[in-house]
């Protein structure tokens, strides 16, 4: 290839300013001619043909998802594809336009990993950006980037960057991993020219016992700033190649790459190298930064996601820790679904792909298969990073290149070979595996781990035999995107971990796939015809007639206000918005078919993407205001601290956006909690009721019934679930306020905002349905000045079932005269002091007198009076208690169901 690399002006002077220093070019080949003759390419003319960075176009239109986005002022190509919804940006490039880039890729195509949004830096900053070589160090450094390139030697090395995520997509479709899904170009080469780690370090003199480079970007995160470490020694050896690189091919960084400087670490996982450097730290212990500890690593096969965010030890224990990358090849032609025709085919086909080997290693065979693995054959080998090492030294991209003495394999190699269209069009599928110089091979079997990095087995492309064609099918596609054999083997109920790729072993049942057929409920109303626009629909944003969007049909929530069941509020934080993942998720089949009654009409396409789009940017940046929950928009917050109250209760504590900031939720409504699947991107939504005061400061505490897998619910709690899995220091969100009743204070309540005064409550309540009722309580008991009397019923199964019983009890004591608290159990010990039986007719007679507190009609003018029953509990309980109290004289709208 031959382009030319046209650095801008502000770099040719940098070049100039630089490359004065440097020592001449020496003669153009010190090879012997024998060693010529061995070169892969023989070339006639004395020059190396080195790989030059294929052509490349930097993009200048910033994409319409990017638009809503942190990132939302940097252009990106449309070829990459995303595998994380928009944001932060985690994409690659189809395989075959990687392939087709060559030994370089574009900057452009090259994959990108963001954990958060990109760090904007001008050019005009770059000169003065600052980094440092601090902790145990002699003499600590601050050197500005105009230093870097004044004071130190530049270099330029071709070296492959891959994610310890690189081909995750196969592992997910065996069983899902906590990772997005990476199809097999999560991998690309450059040619990136720095400064060696070792000549910095060297001058900061590290100290005795100091063994670790941590390393920290300028991108603040969740849980601060990206950062990771590797050993000292290694970074003080030339031979392993670490640098810091201010530019990829000869151009400035791009922004998505680390502009202006990253860390480049060869032979590593990607992760190593931290983009947008600020700091250097050296130290005598591995690096704490959260994303040192839970990311990039190989947790042993056996741990679940569950176990592994139950028990911290198995994260911290640095044997687990991924660093040289594992032998790793794939297959990039035939392409995926590529089509080969046997009506005068050509008599050979040439099969294509890449090969990695980890740690410098280089790769010494490439192996294809057509029988399984019975039989192999070897692939041509050819190493782009050879021709760099033979071209002697050299001016290359401002920096020099010199890999004479190198021996050490940095980059990716390409393989080949011919394959005889005759014999492949008898054959089912086509292999291939590599092989380094340790002789490290890649597995037949996948060894799947709760992260799913560093997944290595054979890669397998499967041919389908149709007519006149052969058709080609890869294993996996990137992201989200459907196909591949191995979707295919595992619906037709093929066990992919059979170690036959979920074939059949001879005359081995396949299982039956389960397929759960869920009973659509619909929605829409029978000859409602209408196409509303997004502007009518936004047009419906206020509490007057809110229209709200589910499944892209359009509702009108008006005649609904009075009676929701969910408050009234919860519509009109809805209006003029999709909705669909709240509403799915918290409302019964019931419900849903009510919904044909309040159907308008459907959104128009364009309409619709425009405002699904809408909803697509997660991200909220934490706020200043006093409170933290809002209404219309979901809220991150970080999972901060979790307690096991018993083998399936917990306390998860979430942080606010700052220490003085409350949740903002009334006492008595909920909020709602969207987590995410790290793999479907499904939406799970339930609500909940905090357990923590409502004036609580900086944090809220949640607590949550796990509710595991049994023979006869084989899910389990989805949400639940996926929270207990969920490590210290992730995200989920947060929205609401949502519900129809608050208190007050001083018996005055609010139902769907119209205000009554009650005496006093009768609190119902069972199971987990303790935690409204509590804050209510809470909220009552705490109030020296606030008269209302309250019963408590709550029932359970056990003595140890019972859910904030401490709290509970230390909440009732020395304020008796205001509350009595009963408790029954249907399968109590014998040494249970309290009630025994379920909550049903004698106990309700007994303890739920609609006497307990002065009636309206004992009420004087003014005062307070009437007694209120709250009851929170499963659905059966609910309705078997309101069918008894209704029985013994309540009237309805003395009965509240949360
Ligand atoms: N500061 C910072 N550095 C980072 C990351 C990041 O999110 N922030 N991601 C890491 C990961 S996991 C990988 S694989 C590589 C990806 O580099 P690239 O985006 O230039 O391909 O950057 C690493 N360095
Ligand atoms: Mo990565």
């Amino acid at each position: 290839m031959s382009t030319t690399i046209a650095p801008t002006q502000e770099e040719t002077k940098q070049l100039r300013r630089v490359s004065a220093d440097l020592p001449p070019t020496p003669p153009e080949s010190e090879h012997s001619d024998n060693e010529k003759a061995e070169l892969e390419n023989p070339s006639p003319v004395v020059e190396v043909d080195i790989a030059l960075p294929p052509p490349s176009t930097p993009p200048t239109q910033v994409l319409e998802p990017d638009k809503k986005t942190p990132d939302s002022w940097l252009p990106r190509d449309p070829r990459l594809i995303r595998l994380t919804g928009v944001h932060p940006f985690n994409s690659e490039a189809p395989l075959s336009d990687l392939y087709s880039e060559g030994f370089l890729t574009s900057p452009e195509l090259f994959y990108v990993r963001n954990h958060g949004h990109v760090p904007e830096v001008k050019d005009e900053e770059i000169p003065d950006w600052e980094f440092t070589i601090e902790g145990m160090v002699e003499h600590p450094i601050k050197l500005t980037f105009r230093g870097l390139l004044e004071q130190y030697e530049q270099k330029t090395y071709p070296i492959t960057l891959v994610c310890a995520g690189n081909r995750r997509k196969e592992q997910n479709v065996v069983k899902k991993t906590k990772g997005f899904s990476w199809g097999a170009a999560g991998v690309s080469t450059a040619l990136f020219t720095g400064v060696q780690l070792g000549d910095l370090l060297r001058k900061a003199k590290p100290k005795r016992g100091a063994r670790y480079v941590c390393m920290e970007g300028a991108d603040k995160l969740p849980n601060g700033y990206y950062g990771t470490s590797v050993k000292l020694n290694w970074a003080l050896d030339p031979n392993r190649g670490m640098m810091l690189a201010h530019r990829m091919n000869g151009e400035m960084l791009r922004p998505d790459h680390g502009k202006p400087l990253r860390a480049v670490i060869p032979g590593q996982i990607g992760g190593r190298s931290v983009k947008w450097l600020k700091r250097l730290i050296i130290t005598a212990e591995p690096s704490d930064n959260w994303y040192h500890i839970y990311d990039n690593r190989v947790l042993p096969t056996m741990i679940s996601p569950e176990e592994s965010a139950n028990n911290p030890k198995w994260w911290v224990d640095e044997r687990y820790a991924i660093y040289d990358l594992s032998t790793n090849s794939a297959i990039a032609y035939p392409a995926h679904e590529e089509k080969l025709c046997l009506a005068d085919p050509p008599p050979e086909y040439r099969a294509k792909g890449y090969a990695y080997g980890g740690g410098g290693r280089r790769i010494t065979r490439v192996e294809i298969s057509l029988d399984k693995g019975k039989s192999w054959r070897l692939a041509n080998i050819d190493y782009a990073e050879d021709r760099y090492r033979e071209a002697g030294l050299k001016q290359l991209c401002g920096g020099t290149l010199d890999m004479e003495e190198r021996e050490a394999s940095f980059c990716w190699c390409f393989w080949n070979l011919d394959l005889a269209v005759s014999e492949l069009s008898t054959v089912d599928d086509i292999f291939v595996r590599a092989m380094d110089e340790s002789m490290n091979v890649q597995p037949r079997d996948m060894y799947w781990s709760v992260l799913g990095m560093m997944n290595n087995p054979w890669y397998r492309i499967t041919i389908a035999h149709e007519g006149d064609y052969l058709r080609f099918e890869h294993p996996t596609q990137p992201a989200l995107i459907p196909g591949g054999w191995m979707e295919r083997v595992k619906k037709a109920g093929g066990n992919l971990a059979n170690g036959y790729w979920g074939e059949k072993i001879g005359g081995e049942e396949t299982s039956e796939s389960v397929v759960e057929v869920a009973r659509e409920v619909v929605m829409v109303g029978e000859g409602v015809k209408n196409i509303i626009t997004i502007d009518e629909l936004r047009q419906h944003d206020k509490e007057d007639a809110p229209w709200f969007v589910v499944n892209g049909e359009v509702y009108d929530g008006t005649p609904f206000i009075e009676g929701h069941p969910g408050g009234a509020t919860s519509i009109f934080s809805a209006a003029g918005l999709d909705s669909t993942d709240e509403f799915m998720a918290i409302h019964s089949d019931t419900a849903k078919s009510m919904m044909q009654t309040y159907h308008i009409g459907t959104l128009d396409t364009a309409s619709l993407a425009a405002l699904t789009n809408d909803d697509a940017s997660p991200t909220t940046t934490p706020t200043e205001t006093p409170t933290f929950l809002s209404p219309r928009t979901w809220k991150k917050s970080l999972l901060k601290s979790k307690r096991t109250i018993s083998s399936d209760t917990r306390i998860f504590t979430f942080a606010l956006d700052h220490r003085t900031q409350t949740l903002g939720l009334p006492v008595g409504q909920h909020l709602m909690l969207r987590l995410r699947d790290p793999v479907s991107r499904e939406a799970i939504i339930r609500s909940y009721t905090p357990i923590s005061p409502v004036t609580a400061e900086g944090h809220v505490d949640i607590l949550i019934k796990v509710y595991f897998p049994t023979a006869s619910q084989q899910q389990g709690g989805k949400l639940s679930l996926a929270l207990d899995s969920l490590p210290l220091g992730h995200t989920v969100e947060f929205k609401g306020p949502i519900g129809k009743f608050e208190y007050l204070g001083f018996g005055r309540c609010a139902v769907n905002g119209r205000e009554r005064c009650v005496g006093g409550f009768v609190m119902i309540c069972a199971g987990s349905g303790v935690t409204p009722i509590y804050q209510v309580l809470r909220s009552v008991l705490q109030n020296k000045e606030d008269a209302t009397g309250c019963v408590l019923i709550n029932g359970n199964r056990k003595e140890e079932d019972i859910l904030c019983k401490a709290e509970l009890d230390a909440l009732v004591l020395g304020r008796e005269e205001r509350c009595k608290a009963l408790y029954t159990l249907t399968r109590p010990s014998a040494a249970w002091r309290g009630l025994h039986g379920r909550i049903a007719g004698p106990l309700l007679t007994e303890h739920c007198s609609r006497d307990a507190f002065p009636t309206p009609a004992d009420a004087e003018e003014g005062r307070k009076g009437g007694t209120m029953v709250l009851i929170c509990g499963p659905a059966a309980l609910e309705k078997s208690v309101k069918k008894e109290l209704l029985s013994l004289g309540w009237a309805e709208e003395d009965l509240l169901f949360f």
